[in-house]
């Protein structure tokens, strides 16, 4: 009789347990900061799965961006840098995920990313001086991304939706002068990027592109940043603020079949801030 009693208490104490009430979703985005610079990365190596605001620092002197490149199937930052060997489109278990794109040397960008739980190479796929990306001279480095808590988050709605296909950018909206958060997806097949230059006065397409091949004195406008490239179903966002000017938006993704960035495809979009 007494053994019942005490059986008895138990199932009470779990089924006391099992009604608490669950734990509260996070509903905020975490936040992460990278460093950028000639040529490594400052970054965390384990961060929380979920919606994060990533801000990204070049501390120069060169441009450099962030790209995220999920390394699925359990591979490991080594069969990447292996398969990077080789020219032409990532393997099927290189999943590329976006980061903020290249601000100017001295300032910083930014993105919003649902990061899903895995292991992550970040990765500088820019060029420029020398046409050697900068991940070859160090720019890579590993990151865990782990589910810690449960969450659900809500984010405001975008300003602006921006389109990225073959090859083309669609704006819902014209851009406008002063900050807004602009929401980025991609319903192309190949992955695509954004970034955002502003020509100095006078300055043309045809001098960045210039100044690109032959990075020699100042550049003919600055960085202002976007989204690196991603795939088809991500929806990361970023912030701008846009003064009076002319700009382009451009994707030097190589493409599939030719390898020529995307840009030489017209993928290149200028438009004009009042
Ligand atoms: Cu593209």
């Amino acid at each position: 009789m007494r053994a019942l009693v005490a059986v008895s208490g138990l199932v009470a104490v779990v089924g006391c347990a099992t009604s608490e009430p669950a734990v509260e979703p996070r509903r905020t985005p975490y936040e992460m900061t990278i460093t950028g610079s000639d040529f490594a990365f400052v970054a965390p190596d384990t961060v929380a799965a979920g919606v994060t605001n990533i801000t990204f620092v070049n501390q120069g002197p060169n441009l450099h961006h962030v790209q995220f490149v999920r390394l699925d199937s359990g591979k490991v930052l080594a069969d990447l840098t292996e398969a990077m060997k080789t020219p032409g489109p990532m393997p099927a278990w290189a999943i590329v995920v976006p980061g903020p794109n290249a601000p100017d040397p001295g300032a910083s960008s930014n993105a919003t990313v649902d990061l899903t739980e895995g292991n992550y190479a970040v990765l500088c796929l820019v060029d420029i001086p020398g046409g050697v990306p900068h991940f070859a001279m160090g720019m890579v480095r590993g990151l865990v991304v782990k589910t810690m808590e449960p969450t659900s988050i809500v984010q405001d709605s975008a300003d602006v939706r921006l389109e990225l296909a073959e090859y083309s950018f669609t704006l819902s909206k014209p851009l406008v002068a002063g900050r807004q958060v602009i929401e980025v997806l991609s319903t192309g097949v190949q992955p695509h990027e954004i970034e955002i230059v502003r020509f100095a006065p006078g300055k043309t397409l045809e001098d960045f592109g210039k100044w690109m091949a032959k990075p020699e004195g100042p550049p003919p406008g600055n960085a202002v940043g976007g989204t690196s490239a991603q795939m088809p179903g991500m929806k990361p966002r970023f912030t701008v603020d846009l003064t009076p000017g002319n700009y382009a938006m451009l994707c030097f993704v190589p493409d599939a079949k030719d390898g020529k960035p995307h840009l030489e495809h017209g993928m290149v979009q200028a438009f004009t801030i009042n």
